[in-house]
């Protein structure tokens, strides 16, 4: 699996934009901050195909980036769990967020970003809950691993696996900066395009 071509396709900013396709398509949730948007340069090898930023709480819209003309989309949620935003701002959030999971038709799998660094919080724990209940395939990604040392990182598997209730194997280790985790996200996706 290579991709040879990666396009900003459109935003959703309230559920009813949410698209309603036969494309595969693999979304990316964790907290606002965690690196989404940086990943999914990294794994498109595109420099500013989704905007990055280093203020937390900036996406605040569904993005869509189609892969390939059309084999799967990234899709892009807002960040959770942003503290400087207000209530209602919030709500729209998890409204947006929970309206995407119900909505959508074509969702085979959601990658969970973790900062490496950090124990997961209330909110990765119910959003991990959720996928799990709603049968929703998923996979742990614990981000920014080029801030943490050898034995750091296994500790930090151990720690964000026993938190979330999922085997250890289901955690992997990645960074966008030091380019880690690459050929491992594209065999999960590889694998989750084709059921
Ligand atoms: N050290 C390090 N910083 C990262 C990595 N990925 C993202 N960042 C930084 O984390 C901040 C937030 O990244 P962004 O992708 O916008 O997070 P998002 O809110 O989850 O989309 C930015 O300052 C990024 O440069 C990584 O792998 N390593
Ligand atoms: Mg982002």
């Amino acid at each position: 699996m290579e991709i040879i071509n990666a396009k900003f396709e459109t935003s959703a900013g309230n559920i009813f934009q949410i698209k309603q396709t036969n494309i595969p398509e693999i979304a990316l949730v964790g907290k606002s901050n965690v690196g989404k948007s940086t990943l999914i340069n990294y794994i498109t090898n595109r420099s500013s195909l989704a905007k990055t930023s280093k203020e937390p709480g900036k996406t605040r819209l569904v993005n869509y980036f189609d892969i390939n003309n059309g084999q799967f989309y990234f899709v892009d949620l807002p960040g959770y769990g942003f503290a400087k935003v207000s209530l209602k701002e919030k709500e729209r959030w998890s409204y947006l967020i929970e309206g995407y999971f119900q909505k959508t038709s074509s969702l085979v799998m959601v990658f969970v970003l973790i900062d490496s660094r950090r124990m997961p919080s209330e909110e990765d724990v119910l959003m991990v809950e959720y996928l799990y209940s709603h049968n929703i395939p998923f996979s742990i990604l614990a981000t920014k691993a080029d801030k943490i040392n050898r034995a750091q990182m296994c500790i930090s598997k151990t720690i964000i696996a026993s938190t979330l209730g999922v085997g250890v194997e289901n955690v992997v280790l990645i960074s966008s900066l030091k380019k880690i985790g690459r050929e491992d996200i594209l065999n999960v996706i590889e694998r989750a395009i084709v059921v």
